[in-house]
């Protein structure tokens, strides 16, 4: 047995992934770890694929409602999606199989902010067993000798899968570094809604918790042992169009340097996914800015650089999102990291109240925008959801600066990412203050929606789009009996949706 199961009482619930997965009974409500490819549970969800596979032979195909921080992984989404054993899953995920299943109608997928999960877990939402939940699966890094809890790279939504669920399984996974121990700060929310207190943090590198999860140990009917690696997918160098992206960003903070509202240390950054967002924090690393901090959700390579450099002074998160480079990179220089990085639950880390005390700068990518600033984060025409809303909402909607960032066109500029009216309203024109491409930096700053129409489609959309849309607008706002405030035509307002789809592309036939 792994010396990193310290507590007597829980060395005695050891068992195979196997049998533990043999204890959750068909129709269960389980909570797992996992957040953004980091710290989710591995052997026991691939256990119970194995047993749906079996399952079905039976005739009694295994479903399970599947509860999380955020995306996991292959061993996760993947293995649970292709066997079809998850009924119903929550609140985001990012994986090709599952995406497919919920998009063929297989799976119910309820796509949520990710700070309220908890709330919507304590207030029973999801409703079974006599704390909420059935289950929880849980990845820790280490088991203490008092029974509290290493978390491992991760923090999600776990206090509040441990909290209220009837029955408790930990995956101790020794692939996760024991040296992790000390990074994360786990504060707990006052659950009632009309009494809850306000949350401790003023600065984002503030520690107010316990390194450690404390759980009701009876509750523990499993311990088993992993070795599997978190998903780490690699990131790619960024490319020219990403490198624009982020330099309109970067002039537009030095605008607001100049213009008295931003220091050189700007306000605590928070950062999405993907290669856009990496190549943001590459540029901010090479930039004129100093002394930053962030509050995010995820930490990614770009910011391991920024720490590097000491251009970033700290980083506070909810999980990893790291390259295998950056992970190797992690680890060499951990005792480091350990003093900057902060992970926290993710209702801490994407509480509104935090976020709004903080001023920060929220960078997220987006599908589509409409020419009135409303923002598609999820949804692609003609194929249904993508991801989900993740954090962006919880930034988006509080932060001191919105920002939302695409490539102009997708599918070979057969797409533009601005249309008449977006096909799905994620984040509304009320709370959004940036939209950039690589064309620009269309600020919505103090502008009526037909005032936004003229910088969105002048500075944000493809020059090859720009007549189309002023069309569009231009019939709309001669339209009196549409309402002249953000004048539409209905009967065409979906017209580059509905063109993509009779004909393969945005742009008319010539
Ligand atoms: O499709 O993979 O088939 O080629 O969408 O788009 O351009 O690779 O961009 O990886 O940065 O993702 C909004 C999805 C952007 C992401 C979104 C197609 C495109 C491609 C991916 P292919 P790109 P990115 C922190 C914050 C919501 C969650 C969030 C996201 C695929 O940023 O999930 O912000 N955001 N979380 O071709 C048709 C369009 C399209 C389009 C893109 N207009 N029409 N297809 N695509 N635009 C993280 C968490 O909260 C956990």
């Amino acid at each position: 047995m792994s010396n990193r199961i310290l507590h007597k009482g829980l060395q005695a619930k050891v068992m195979s992934a196997e049998a533990a997965a043999a204890l959750i009974p068909n129709g269960a409500v389980v909570g797992m770890s996992g957040f953004t490819g980091a710290g989710y549970p591995k052997a026991v969800p691939i256990a119970l694929a194995k047993r749906a596979i079996d399952e079905r032979l039976k005739g009694k195909p295994l479903k399970l409602d599947i509860l999380t921080g955020a995306s996991t992984g292959p061993e996760q989404d993947s293995v649970m999606s292709l066997v079809e054993s998850q009924r119903f899953r929550f609140p985001y995920q990012g994986d090709a199989v599952t995406r497919e299943k919920i998009n063929a109608g297989i799976i119910e997928y309820q796509d949520m902010h990710l700070s309220h999960v908890g709330s919507m877990v304590r207030y029973g939402y999801y409703g079974k067993g006599k704390n909420n939940l059935d289950f929880a699966v849980i990845e820790v890094t280490k088991i203490n000798e008092d029974g509290t809890l290493v978390p491992s790279s991760s923090c999600g939504a776990n206090n509040v899968y441990f909290e209220h669920a009837d029955k408790i399984i930990l995956e101790v996974n020794s692939w996760q570094d024991e040296r992790l121990e000390g990074m994360h700060d786990i504060l707990s929310v006052s659950a009632v809604h009309g009494s809850r207190q306000p949350i401790p943090i003023l600065a984002a590198d503030d520690r107010k918790g316990s390194k450690y999860w404390s759980i009701d140990l009876s509750k523990v009917v499993a311990v088993v042992e992993s070795a599997h690696p978190d998903r780490n997918a690699p990131f790619k160098a960024p490319e020219e169009m990403h490198k624009r992206i982020a330099q309109h960003i970067l002039d537009f903070f030095d605008g607001e340097v100049k213009a008295g509202r931003l220091s050189k240390h700007l306000t605590p950054l928070q950062s999405g996914v993907g290669n856009i967002a990496n190549a943001v924090l590459v540029g901010l690393n090479e930039g004129p800015f100093d002394q930053m901090i962030s509050y995010t959700e995820v930490i990614q390579d770009g910011m391991l650089d920024m720490l590097d450099s000491g251009k970033l002074v700290a980083a506070s998160a909810t999980a990893f999102s790291v390259s295998p480079e950056g992970q190797i990179r992690f680890n060499k220089d951990i005792d480091r990291y350990r003093k900057q990085i902060i992970l926290r639950p993710q209702e801490i880390s994407n509480s509104p109240e935090v976020i709004r005390r903080l001023g920060c700068i929220a960078m997220n990518g987006f599908v589509e925008a409409d020419i009135y600033g409303h923002v598609n984060s999820t949804h692609i025409v003609g194929k249904g959801i993508e991801n989900g809303i993740g954090g962006s909402g919880d930034f988006a909607r509080n932060s001191a600066y919105t920002i939302f960032m695409s490539p102009a066109t997708a599918k070979d500029g057969k797409i533009s990412a601005i249309v008449p009216f977006a096909s799905h309203i994620d984040h509304t024109e009320h709370e959004v203050n940036g939209i950039v491409t690589e064309y620009g930096f269309a600020d919505l700053r103090g502008k009526s929606p037909k005032e936004k129409a003229r910088e969105i489609i002048d500075k944000a959309a493809a020059p090859e789009f720009r007549p189309f849309l002023w069309d569009y607008v231009k019939r709309a706002m001669k339209n009196p009996s549409a309402g002249l405030h953000s004048p539409h035509m209905f009967e065409e307002a979906f017209s580059f949706h509905t063109r993509y789809l009779q004909t393969g592309s945005m742009l008319p036939r010539k």
